[in-house]
């Protein structure tokens, strides 16, 4: 029992080295259930009976040092370690909260909001309707001919034909949705329609989806006047230009009659585009008058009422008005183009949390 002494003198000096790790360690490798101490409890019973109570007696206050030299050598460390931290991991509560990480409007829809919000100060209201629809909707009510090149598989995406026989399309454009409106409703009729349209069409400047905003005007003596009133000063308003040219070039679409193309002015010197005066034009939207037949073809008196409608492309006119140079750009869901040519939205602030 001599070496005793030994192993306490070693054991107590290995604590005194140890860090918390270590200190573990220590503590399985003498006092665990096959520790050094532990083994030596449970070899009393080798002894002759006369050195048992005496062998018990030590080896119990060995263990008792053991134990109580490793607890407090591990509040030591503990304290220390407690200290090393609060005196490097300050926290300053008077710091200001890092910036929350708000989302930003695509420039497509930041375009039709502004474009319907144009609309709706003149007395427009927003209309929308199916992807999906029928081919007298699309086609035939807007006095498109069975074989004009708009219907042709290869410009029109159509659906696979149902139990009777009908071949259903993705919308070319948003017109049957006014088509829509002048069937179930009664003049006046003063809507804008913006949507997601679709062309069997891929290429730098066309992509297969892609938004268009139409507008229908139908009353009792609605004219070509009210055309180019609405639709020069919604270019005004829209490209933020007060005195922007606008002129009204004769054109033709089955729908319209008379129709028109509308171009503002612009420059092109420098290589560059500027809207506003210039000696150069920009070809923005197309519009006309209702075609009597398709009035006819939607159940309203042809010789009560006439009206005005047009249409434009949402991603051209945002290219144009934000200077985004790629078409595709639109639908790749890059979070750095998003960041660069998104919009903020409106940060409404919270009254109850500004109250201090
Ligand atoms: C363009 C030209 C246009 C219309 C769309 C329309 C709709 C109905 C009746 C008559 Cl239901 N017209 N829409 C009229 C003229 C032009 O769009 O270049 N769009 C991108």
């Amino acid at each position: 029992m001599e070496n005793l002494d030994q192993l306490k003198t070693d054991l107590l000096a290995q604590i005194d080295n140890a860090d918390l790790a270590a200190l573990e360690d220590l503590r399985v490798s003498a006092l665990g259930k096959s520790g050094t101490i532990t083994g030596m409890v449970k070899g009393i019973g080798q002894l002759p009976p006369e050195d048992r109570r005496d062998a018990g007696q030590q080896l119990n206050v060995l263990k008792n040092a053991v134990a109580e030299a490793i607890d407090a050598k591990k509040d030591v460390l503990e304290a220390a370690a407690l200290d090393a931290s609060l005196a490097t991991d300050r926290i300053d509560v008077t710091l200001p909260q890092r910036p929350e990480e708000t989302g930003r409007i695509h420039p497509i829809s930041q375009t039709i909001d502004e474009m319907v919000a144009i609309f709706c100060e003149m007395g427009f209201t927003v209309a929308e309707g199916p992807h999906i629809e029928s081919d007298f909707n699309n086609f035939t009510a807007l006095n498109i001919p069975p074989e004009h090149p708009a219907r042709q598989d290869h410009d029109t995406f159509y659906l696979p034909p149902n139990e009777e026989g009908e071949r259903k399309v993705l919308r070319t454009h948003t017109s049957p949705v006014q088509i829509r409106t002048m069937v179930n409703e009664k003049p006046p009729i003063r809507i804008v329609v913006p949507g997601r349209t679709f062309r069997a069409d891929h290429d730098a400047t066309h992509s297969p989806m892609f938004h268009q905003i139409e507008g229908l005007v139908i009353d009792e003596a609605t004219h070509m006047g009210h055309l180019k009133g609405c639709l020069i000063e919604f270019c005004r308003v829209f490209f933020d230009v007060d005195d922007l040219p606008v002129r009204f070039r004769p054109s033709y679409f089955p729908f319209t009659e008379p129709s028109a193309e509308v171009d503002i002015g612009c420059s092109r010197e420098g290589g560059g585009l500027t809207i506003g005066a210039g000696a150069d034009w920009l070809e923005i939207l197309g519009c006309g008058m209702v075609n009597p037949h398709v009035l006819e073809n939607c159940g309203i008196d042809s010789t009560k009422y006439q009206g005005f409608a047009f249409g434009l492309g949402i991603e051209r006119a945002a290219m144009l008005k934000y200077g985004i140079p790629d078409l595709r750009t639109f639908y790749e869901s890059d979070i750095r183009w998003l960041k660069h040519y998104g919009f903020v939205p409106l940060d409404v602030p919270n009254v109850a949390e500004g109250l201090v």
